[in-house]
């Protein structure tokens, strides 16, 4: 009460020098008791209550806002939290920027995540692998890269009715009609005088490799395997089933195996009964279209386009390639489904462009 009295006694212009040397021995006393309250409940309270309560106090007591904003204590608070917070924001600022930087100098120079592709490369070749023949890091769900996968052009079926059957064409001409169109054919002459129908059978490729052979127990990259919904994890399981199962025998569990010869001898012996197809043209190494050989039984194909092309082109196509017929397909553009048709047991060979 005493100080209100005080305060308000300011007006006379008199007075004035004495009340502030009252107000400031009373303002240190008011900054000393901030402080110890402060100290006796910094740890107990919310200080920004505290705080609050102090000032309604303080201006209970009589202090106007000027007065406590001129306390020493209040403004040492200020000094420190309006610098702090600066500091702070700047700090932050500047990480910011610098992991942006390092962002987009990663995305830039490594493709990353964007593309991993050279993350990938160096990582597989550190570590003594090709990256050209390894399987995908992750495998894909089916439908999922079906989803995502970018849409073709459908220019390569939207003429196509049938897939014609042809001989006697010059590597020329199937090079500008068929070589990188995607167009389907089949050339029924190539293979004449192959000694592979007399040769290929069960027991010779059973015998084509040896035992320990990484083709048997699948041990390489190169030596792939796809038993195609039989329950074989690799050739040597293939090559011990028995004989009435081999030969398709009535009421014996149907088969259906493709692999990729892995083995340099093997491949030596294979080639003395086939040749490079005559009408291939010269080329170093195309990886999608690829020719298949019938050496033996006969083979109904069925050939679908991509879904985006089902308006432009025709929904289906279908064609039986018989003994000594050889059908080029790009199998990564038409969706293709085959059946072993007859009685004998459909042996193939075949390979890409190269
Ligand atoms: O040879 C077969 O019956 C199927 C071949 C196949 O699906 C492929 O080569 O993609």
């Amino acid at each position: 009460m005493e100080r209100k009295t005080k305060t308000l006694h300011k007006k006379s212009s008199m007075e004035t020098e004495e009340t502030l040397t009252s107000m400031d021995t009373e303002t240190k006393d008011m900054e000393k008791e901030i402080q110890s309250k402060v100290r006796q409940l910094g740890k107990k309270c919310n200080p920004d209550l505290m705080f609050k309560n102090l000032f309604k106090k303080a201006l209970e007591l009589g202090l106007s806002h000027d007065e406590i904003a001129s306390l020493q204590s209040v403004k040492e608070i200020h000094t420190t939290d309006t610098g702090s917070v600066l500091v702070k924001y700047i700090k932050n600022t500047i990480l910011t920027v610098i992991l942006a930087i390092v962002i987009t100098c990663v995305i830039y120079f490594l493709d990353w995540p964007i593309k991993s592709e050279k993350l990938a490369t160096t990582w597989l070749t550190l570590n003594d692998l090709d990256p050209d023949n390894e399987p995908c890091l992750v495998p894909l769900y089916e439908p999922l890269s079906e989803l995502t996968r970018p849409p073709l052009n459908c220019g390569f079926c939207r003429n196509i009715s049938k897939v014609e059957k042809i001989s006697n064409i010059q590597p020329e001409t199937f090079e500008s009609l068929y070589a990188y169109s995607a167009v389907p054919v089949i050339i029924t002459d190539a293979s004449k005088n192959w000694t592979a129908p007399n040769v290929f059978s069960f027991e010779f490729f059973k015998s084509l490799y040896s035992k320990g052979s990484p083709a048997l127990e699948n041990t390489l990259s190169e030596c792939q395997f796809f038993p195609y919904k039989t329950n074989f994890n690799n050739l040597g399981e293939v090559f011990q089933m028995s004989d009435d199962r081999a030969k398709m025998k009535d009421g014996s569990e149907p088969w259906y195996i493709g692999w990729s010869n892995c083995e340099f001898e093997a491949a030596n012996i294979l080639r003395k009964h086939y040749q490079k197809p005559y009408f291939l043209p010269r080329v170093d190494n195309v990886k999608d279209p690829s020719w298949q050989a019938q050496i033996t039984g006969t083979k109904k194909w069925t050939l679908e386009p991509p879904s985006e092309c089902y308006f432009e082109c025709k929904s289906r196509l279908e064609v039986t390639v018989e003994p000594g017929e050889i059908i080029v397909l790009d199998t990564n553009k038409w969706y293709h489904s085959t059946l072993n048709v007859g009685n004998d047991i459909s042996i193939t060979i075949g390979s890409e462009y190269d």
